[in-house]
């Protein structure tokens, strides 16, 4: 007999309880308690719908299943945006930037209204949380440790909208002033990958709505629960009709039509670097300005005099994180040649005892794959890299024991012995699955780690500051991390260099994304005239 959301709700609340909140380690620390056998009830599937003009439209495309990662049970129905329901979508979020309120609100107003939308994000951690763990296959503390995150991301947004402003230049001669000023870029299109969907939205949507822009927000046909949940919370709190709506559908029929849209005035997409190309081009057709948050493939240097307890923790955090899903995950390990054998042996036995098992259950530290395709992929990897004549530490297998043949689940996996002549080392793996190579000496440090096409994220543990700080600006990298890994907070910027892409998210940088500048200069008093 199926029990409602809201009984599931109530079960798994207590379980909670003990959570450390937005911690970014809570994988490995998570203190939730078994919750009551999953057999005890079904969830409904949910059908969802898109959403324009406030309002939910079905639209006539053809449905699409999202089956559980964990299960293969059906749990989630979305339409497939067809070509009309795309332009309705736009034209909603055209007619809202040019004749509605919300750009022409004052700062404190629309704050306002990012702030509330933060509250009743936070107020619907447990069904979201609930939402982003089945459908992602992440451990329910790691999906709401991404929610309460995400508030805290529309809260710090939220003060931009306040701060919102320019310059003004008095000294360009008599009679003559400039303001220079920030406007709204105008009629966004958020497109978001399914490893982190909420948290990934919050990076986007409360800066462009800061800034007075309006969203069409397209989040991935496999994970698109928590987007429409925040249009209809948008709605709740009273932002105007048209500023937030959803188009649901597959990339190739929803994302590429919204992509080559001509009243889309900006894109800002996180997801791979392929298909970050195929915006790119379709940007091209009206030349609009885009933003690409893409792949990566990054190191975490471990030199000898490193805390080496704390080194291991972060390289299985770095790695682990999101089950491995996750653009800033630490894929690669360098390690110091004069320590490396002792560190492997103790890295392996520790990614050994990590709990593989279902997000939803207490005490799992990583879930299952996203899907049947990328289980394949991962395998498929590991696979090729012991063929190139890698050699595997632990794991390497798919975790089958149990209900957990059902799902997707990898064993966290070392392969030690990589050298830049196998794939592994340059290839996204996007799976619990770590490369190790050893190096000698800070140069070969940098030369090793900067030898991918990535740019994304480096964290280089070593109690030297003088090494710490050297590969910190030699490294090619957006962020780098210094004896800690994965950290960050809303006023840091976050992006990549290379093929891990362009533009920032987050910070006064992410902010500026979402403006335009416009230069108003002034002549007062008699113009000198030209002809006379
Ligand atoms: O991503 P896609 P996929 C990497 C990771 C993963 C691989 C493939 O290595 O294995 O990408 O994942 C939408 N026009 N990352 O195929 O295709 C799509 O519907 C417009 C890294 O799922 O990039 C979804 O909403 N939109 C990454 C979003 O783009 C299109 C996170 C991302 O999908 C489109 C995810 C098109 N033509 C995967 N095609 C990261 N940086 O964190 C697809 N989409």
């Amino acid at each position: 007999m199926g029990k409602s959301l809201a009984y599931f709700t109530r079960q798994i609340y207590s379980a909670f309880q003990n959570i450390q909140e937005v911690n970014c380690k809570p994988f490995l620390t998570s203190e939730v308690e078994p919750v009551s056998s999953l057999e005890e009830f079904t969830m409904a599937t949910k059908t969802l719908t898109h959403y324009w003009n406030g309002s939910a439209h079905t639209g006539s495309g053809t449905p699409i299943d999202r089956l559980s990662p964990s299960t293969g049970e059906l749990i989630t129905k979305i339409p497939d945006a067809t070509p009309a329901d795309v332009d309705a979508v736009v034209a909603a979020a055209r007619n809202a930037f040019d004749k509605g309120p919300w750009r022409h609100m004052s700062g404190m107003e629309r704050a306002k209204f990012i702030n509330a939308l933060a509250d009743e994000i936070e107020a619907n951690i447990d069904e979201l949380a609930i939402y982003e763990a089945q459908e992602t296959g992440k451990p329910l503390s790691l999906a709401r440790s991404d929610v309460g995150g995400s508030a805290n991301l529309f809260r710090y947004a939220a003060s931009h909208a306040m701060q919102m402003h320019g310059d003004v230049h008095t000294n360009l001669g008599k009679g003559f002033t400039g303001l220079v000023t920030r406007v709204p870029v105008g009629v966004t299109a958020l497109i978001t990958p399914w490893n982190f969907p909420l948290l990934l939205l919050a990076q986007k949507l409360p800066f462009a709505l800061a800034a007075g822009c309006t969203a069409i927000l397209k989040p991935s046909e496999l994970t698109s629960t928590s987007t429409v949940m925040v249009a209809e919370m948008a709605k709740k709190v009273g932002i105007p009709d048209g500023v937030v709506n959803v188009i649901l559908g597959y990339g190739n029929t929803a994302g590429q039509k919204l992509i080559e849209h001509e009243d889309v005035d900006f894109i800002s997409f996180t997801g791979s670097t392929r298909t970050g190309r195929a915006v790119i081009e379709a940007s091209k057709l009206h030349l609009k300005r885009t933003s690409m948050e893409l792949g990566g493939k990054s190191a975490n240097i471990v030199f000898a005099d490193a805390v080496i307890d704390d080194a291991i923790d972060g390289v299985m955090f770095g790695v682990l994180f999101n089950n491995g899903e996750c653009c800033v995950s630490g894929s690669r390990l360098l390690v110091e040649e004069k320590i490396a054998d002792e560190f492997v042996a103790k890295l392996a036995k520790r990614m050994s005892e990590v709990q593989v098992g279902d997000p939803l259950a207490g005490g799992s530290q990583i879930g299952p794959m996203i899907h049947s395709g990328h289980l394949d992929a991962v395998l498929g990897h590991i696979t090729k890299a012991t063929s190139q004549g890698a050699v595997i530490a632990t794991g390497g297998v798919q975790v089958k024991s149990g209900d957990l043949s059902k799902g997707y689940f990898v064993a966290p996996t070392v392969v030690d012995k990589v050298t830049e002549k196998h794939d592994i080392f340059h290839d996204e793996v996007f799976g619990p699955v770590l490369a190790v190579t050893r190096f000698n000496g800070k140069e070969e440090a940098i030369r090793i780690a900067n030898a991918t096409k990535y740019g994304l994220a480096a964290s280089v543990w070593s109690k030297n500051i003088d090494t710490a700080l050297d590969m910190a600006s030699e490294l090619h990298a957006g962020t780098v991390w210094i004896n800690t890994t994965i950290d960050g907070s809303p006023q840091l910027p976050g992006g990549g260099v290379k093929e891990s892409g362009f533009g920032r998210e987050m910070g006064q940088a992410g902010f500026d994304e979402f403006t335009e500048v416009k230069t108003i200069q002034i002549r007062t008093g008699a113009r000198n005239r030209y002809f006379g």
